[in-house]
């Protein structure tokens, strides 16, 4: 062990139990320690004016993500925010469609696409991140969906599927090797950012209780489904913070 620093070789003690015996404690310990860390981030997705009462799409209590994401970012030596940033008549919004009403689908070139009231248009106070989010170590912040003909749920690659957005760049040039998950919604921003995350080679995990889903026709069972498919560990807060 000479030469590896105290808190390191600690960690490997504990990777290697785990491995033994997967006592709730143990797993709680290597949340916790996965955090205030150089290779670990975490993502906070889209807490935006638009997402809370008073906002254009509002999620159902939205806003109390607020403070749990308050609390988990002082645990987090990186932070990553983003937003959701449509032009006018973006290919996403139902009224950008003759006969269209929000929540029903439409197919563009890439795929289903569910058309939503207008939201997040740039510039606007409905897009501008939500005031009582106190997070003022937060070193990048990603905008996506402004490109007027594709909607990007994921903080990485627009619904194409192809095209970046530059975070995959951003993190690996950072050594961001862990990623950590929570906004708005569980089941469309989240759950796509998470997904792609570990589609990109990042640990990653979604913090549930930091999260709140607008559960659209099964979609946040869908979300779940496919994040664990995906590899995603589903952790709460409370892991994080003890
Ligand atoms: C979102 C629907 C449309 C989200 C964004 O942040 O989950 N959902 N645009
Ligand atoms: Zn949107």
């Amino acid at each position: 062990m000479k030469g590896i620093p105290r808190r390191q070789s600690l960690r490997y003690l504990l990777q290697g139990a785990a491995g033994l015996a997967l006592s709730s404690s143990t797993v709680n310990a290597l949340a916790a320690m996965a955090t205030k860390d150089e290779k670990s981030a975490l993502i906070v997705v889209d807490v935006q004016n638009c997402f809370i009462d008073g906002g254009t799409l509002p999620v159902k209590n939205g806003a109390e993500v607020v403070p749990v994401i308050n609390q988990l970012s002082t645990q987090f030596l990186n932070v990553v925010m983003t937003q959701d940033w449509h032009t006018k008549e973006h290919a996403s919004f139902a009224s950008t469609y003759d006969g269209k009403k929000p929540f029903e689908t439409t197919e563009l070139s890439y795929g289903t696409q569910v058309l939503w009231p207008d939201h997040c248009v740039q510039g606007t106070d409905d897009a501008s991140l939500v005031a009582g989010l106190d997070i003022p170590h937060a070193e990048m912040i990603i905008r996506k969906g402004f490109h007027q003909h594709i909607d990007s749920y994921s903080a990485f690659y627009e619904a194409d599927h192809k095209t970046p957005t530059g975070l995959v760049g951003y993190l690996r040039e950072r050594g961001i090797k862990n990623v950590y998950i929570v906004g708005l919604a569980t089941d469309f921003c989240v759950a796509w950012t998470a997904v792609d995350a570990a589609k990109a080679g990042f640990k990653t995990a979604v913090i549930e209780d930091a999260c709140r889903a607008i559960d659209l026709n099964g979609s946040l069972q869908n979300a779940w489904k496919m994040m664990t498919e995906a590899g995603v560990k589903r952790l709460q807060s409370e892991d994080i913070i003890g």
